[in-house]
């Protein structure tokens, strides 16, 4: 087997994963290409002056001076953990460009980490300048958090780097929190968020110590028996309750997801690893329920997750409010993170499907098209004049955020999202989703050339392939109805299994196999349950979400009604918000002739209401918000 040359999640040789990484993934151009060509010399390059403004490298030069008397800056306890996923993200960058000159960025902010951390291997700036205690405010303090965000940083700058140096800094971490916690030690108990069990399972998959793999199942095991029931830490005098922790059930035995959605997803990618190293059938299963329950009931069309803003929680099933969604960026981050994953342990398409949906919409849409701002929650609609409650997340794009966990999550997604795109088994090579690039395993090895999402032909050629038969598996995106295949020009017969097209024969250099997607318009109805848009429609082309913005519609989006029976066209707009495909919708304006009383209307209001037509311009979700303030509306009511 060809051991995968870099990447975030890399499974044992003997794990139970169906699939393994991709020995090659590169993208070289296309749609993904640009906006990771922002990513690494906007984002990831102005992310050190960031994390200078917001105080989170003064926190950790700090803690590295024994004589210091300055206060910790910042209002967060995981204020690190901005620090560490830059961090990896830079890793990753030097990794697939390593003429990038972040060298030496990296480096710097290596040693200050290494210089911070104390003699027991102990680092959280919050608690080694503040007054709190480590380790007893498990709930808030947020300390196993930063410490896997430090791990995971640390795992990519030695797959990036071959460097142990953050390594050994990590591992001295895992290695002191091993003598704190566990039955009969210190603490028996858990973190409040989730995130160090995917962390120390990475660990181990890179320096091969069991340790950090019972470490991870401790963790994951102890979680659900109410251990953080209380919640009371200091600074926060509400309750969320153990469904908010996830701690109020085993995982094994849950029945839905619940809680913070950022927390609960974490979790489940730190179950699916424990799950892919031990073979553990029953917590596979439960990750399947527990996923189809987040997927058939609580997932936004964008992909998006959590609907509350209110503790940043899931919802209830089919409580999905366009305005109100909170849709972290985190959480559609976590949400491909869970969902990879079960994609390799199970080898199965519908995993990729939700990941291709979540990337181009849910998640995209909190990266702005400059690189420099961004948007925390990912409403699917805007109102004109919007009312933000005290205490809200504004869904406007801003250049960096108080709780600033979503930028450097997004940066480190973006740069290492080609390992996201294609695996490996035994039979050949998966790719899950189409960007041009190169790719390769189990000996195969291919270019793809596409246009991908605005055209829907992917081209793949054969640029090395072993003697023998080997399998070249395309997924088919559950959105699409029509496709055709040809391989070296004839038509391929081949039908989907379980999302997957599989080309079986012995390859030679230089085959082609060309894969053309329907990319129609499609009107798609919301589920009869989802109230908060019933009567509606959302207009949807290939993998992208589309809205309507008022930037386009001239009048705004009040009173706006889609007509259904006329079919919508599309543009290509070269010069629109980076070059995006817009889609033409006929539609109506509906205004009362006259203000009444109050605003509701008798049965014969259609009578009472100035009707005129309008043409509705909708442009990609991703990249609503660029365009300064204004409405925004992906579901718009239909009339038939
Ligand atoms: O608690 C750390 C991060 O801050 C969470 O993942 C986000 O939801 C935000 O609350
Ligand atoms: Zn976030």
């Amino acid at each position: 087997m060809r051991t995968p040359l870099t990447g975030p999640v890399l499974p044992s040789a003997n794990s139970a994963a169906v699939h393994r990484p991709a020995s090659v993934a590169r993208i070289t151009g296309g749609f993904w290409a640009r906006r990771r060509r922002t990513n690494a010399e906007v984002s990831i390059r102005e992310g050190p002056e960031r994390l200078e403004e917001a105080g989170n490298l003064a926190n950790l030069r700090a803690a590295a001076d024994a004589g210091t008397t300055r206060a910790f800056s910042g209002d967060f306890q995981f204020q690190d953990s901005d620090v560490y996923k830059w961090l990896e993200a830079a890793c990753w960058q030097l990794a697939d460009t390593p003429e990038s000159g972040l060298a030496d960025e990296v480096a710097r902010i290596v040693r200050l980490v290494a210089a911070a951390q104390m003699e027991d291997g102990y680092l959280q700036t919050y608690y080694q300048l503040g007054d709190g205690e480590p380790w007893t405010e498990l709930g808030w303090g947020h300390e196993l958090y930063c410490a896997g965000h430090l791990m995971q940083a640390a795992v990519a700058h030695h797959r990036a780097t071959g460097s142990r140096e953050l390594l050994d800094v990590a591992g001295r971490f895992a290695d002191h929190i091993e003598t704190v916690f566990g039955p009969g030690k210190q603490v028996d108990g858990v973190c409040g968020h989730p995130e160090v069990e995917t962390a120390l399972i990475e660990l181990y998959r890179t320096t091969d110590d069991k340790r950090y793999l019972e470490l991870a199942r401790y963790f994951l095991e102890r979680r659900g028996h109410g251990v953080l029931a209380s919640g009371a830490d200091r600074g926060h005098d509400r309750d969320p309750g153990p469904e908010y922790w996830r701690d109020h059930t085993p995982i094994r035995e849950a029945q839905e997801v619940t809680g913070h959605a950022v927390r609960q997803l974490y979790l489940l990618a730190g179950a699916a690893d424990l799950a892919t190293e031990t073979g553990d059938v029953r917590l596979r299963q439960a990750l399947e329920r527990l996923w189809t329950d987040a997927v058939s009931t609580k997932t936004y069309l964008t992909g998006g997750m959590g609907s509350w803003h209110d503790w940043e929680s899931f919802g209830d099933a089919y409580e999905l409010p366009s305005d109100r969604a909170y849709t972290e960026t985190c959480a559609a981050i976590a949400s491909v993170h869970f969902s990879w994953r079960m994609a390799l342990l199970t080898g199965e398409a519908r995993y990729s499907d939700l990941i291709e949906r979540t990337l181009y919409n849910g998640f995209l849409g909190g990266v702005g098209l400059d690189g420099r701002t961004w948007l925390y929650v990912n409403p699917l609609q805007r109102h004109a004049h919007p009312h933000e409650r005290p205490g809200d997340q504004t869904s406007q794009r801003t250049p960096w955020f108080r709780c600033a966990c979503c930028p450097p999550n997004a940066m480190r997604l973006l740069v290492g999202l080609p390992h996201y795109f294609a695996s490996a088994d035994d039979s050949g090579l998966h790719l899950h989703q189409y960007a041009t690039g190169e790719y390769a395993g189990d000996g195969l090895a291919v270019r793809v050339t596409t246009e991908y999402p605005w055209h829907g032909t992917v081209t793949v050629t054969v640029d090395d392939a072993p003697a023998g038969e080997r399998t070249l598996s395309l997924r088919l995106p559950a959105w699409c109805a029509h496709f055709r295949l040809a391989v070296n020009g004839e038509p391929g017969q081949e039908q989907p299994k379980r999302g997957w097209l599989r080309i079986t024969r012995t390859f030679q250099p230089g085959d082609t196999v060309r894969l053309e997607l329907a990319l129609p318009v499609r009107l798609t109805h919301p589920h009869p349950y989802v109230d908060a848009v019933r009567g509606c429609v959302a207009v949807e082309r290939g993998p992208l979400v589309y809205c309507l913005e008022e930037a386009d519609n001239a009048g705004g989006l009040d009173g706006v009604v889609l007509d259904s029976s006329t079919a919508p066209t599309v543009r290509e707009r070269p010069d629109l918000l980076g070059g995006v495909t817009t889609i033409v919708a006929s539609g109506r304006r509906l205004a009362p002739d006259e203000t009444g009383w109050w605003p509701y209307l008798p049965d014969t209001a259609n009578a009472r209401l100035a009707d005129g037509s309008v043409e509705l311009t909708a442009v990609p979700y991703y990249a609503w918000a660029n365009r300064g303030d204004g409405a925004m509306r992906v579901w718009i009511p239909e009339r038939r």
